[in-house]
């Protein structure tokens, strides 16, 4: 019998959730980086295990500074639309009442997991004091010690997560890892670069796009991206002295995307000035 189900993945900005989901499909779903708010929209990664498909909804992470620590919006929808909430904390954080007082407000009535994620940066006996003190303050159906970094624990959770989905027919195709459109994957793949690169709040007020993907006779795909940004003071930050910059966003998002694609790519960006780019985003 077959099964198949959604499972929400919420958490605080940077606790690693969609470091997790990429190892959980085993493929890049969603970009990462150390900055705050890297994901920026819903995501879904998709994975087969055995007879069950899941379907991961990476969600923006939500912080104390931006929200109060209150879910975003599209991780209030994830949650609504799964039965199954995957609850993500990095474990090298000192304190944990804020997630705590967040669960006991939205957990009724769902079933929750939680992954205490970055296991390889802190020792065991500091390990099993959060499990307590999460296990003494709210109900999870389970507890997960894992490493998205490493992959520790995460065949085991990858498990559980799976018999823990109702049974029913798969929704996508086998050999479908994301719905995200080709277009917006690798405007994705760009934009993590620029999260890598660039600093301070121009990551966070520009907005990356494919204008136009080709595929060429000799096998190579010819793909051109716009990035918006707001004002003339970031393009020039963007684009780097002598355009230095912009050149090694190019470069390594363009050898990424050829690794992803198994393919040539040439890769050509632009950066233009839209004062309306990104207007609802925010990094503070
Ligand atoms: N050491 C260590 N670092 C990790 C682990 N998981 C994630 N990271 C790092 O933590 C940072 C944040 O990871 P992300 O996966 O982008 O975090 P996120 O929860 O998706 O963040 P948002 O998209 O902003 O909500 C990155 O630098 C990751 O490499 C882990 O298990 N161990
Ligand atoms: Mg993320």
């Amino acid at each position: 019998m077959k099964k198949c189900g959604f499972i929400a993945v919420i958490g605080d900005t940077n606790a690693g959730k969609s470091t997790l989901i990429n190892r959980l499909t085993g493929q890049k779903v969603s970009i990462v980086s150390r900055k705050v708010q890297t994901t920026s929209s819903r995501i879904l990664g998709i994975a087969i295990f055995e007879e069950s498909q899941v379907i991961f909804i990476d969600t923006p992470g939500f912080s104390e500074k931006k929200n109060g620590g209150s879910l975003e919006r599209i991780a209030q929808d994830a949650f609504r639309e799964s039965e199954n909430i995957l609850f993500v904390v990095d474990s090298k954080r000192k304190n944990f009442d804020a997630n705590i007082a967040l669960l006991n407000k939205i957990g009724g009535g769902k079933k929750i997991s939680l992954a205490l994620n970055k296991i390889d940066l802190i020792h065991k006996p500091r390990l099993l004091e959060i499990a307590r003190t999460f296990s003494e303050a709210v109900h999870f159906e389970n507890i997960f010690m894992v490493s998205g970094l490493t992959g520790d624990g995460v065949d085991e959770m990858a498990n559980r997560l799976a018999r823990s989905v109702p049974e029913g027919d798969w929704i996508y195709e086998e050999d479908v890892f994301t719905d995200m459109p080709f277009e917006k994957y690798v405007a994705e793949i760009t934009r993590e670069h620029i999260y890598h690169r660039v600093h301070q709040e121009v990551p966070y007020r520009c907005v990356t796009e494919t204008e136009s993907c080709q595929n060429l006779p000799d096998g190579s795909v010819k793909i051109v991206q716009n990035i918006r940004v707001q004002t003339r003071a970031h393009k020039i930050i963007l684009v780097g002295h002598g355009g230095e910059k912009i050149k090694a966003v190019g470069k390594a998002s363009g050898a990424e995307l050829s690794s992803l694609l198994d393919r040539k790519v040439h890769l050509f960006l632009h950066v233009l000035i839209d004062e309306n780019a990104a207007k609802n985003k925010s990094s503070d």
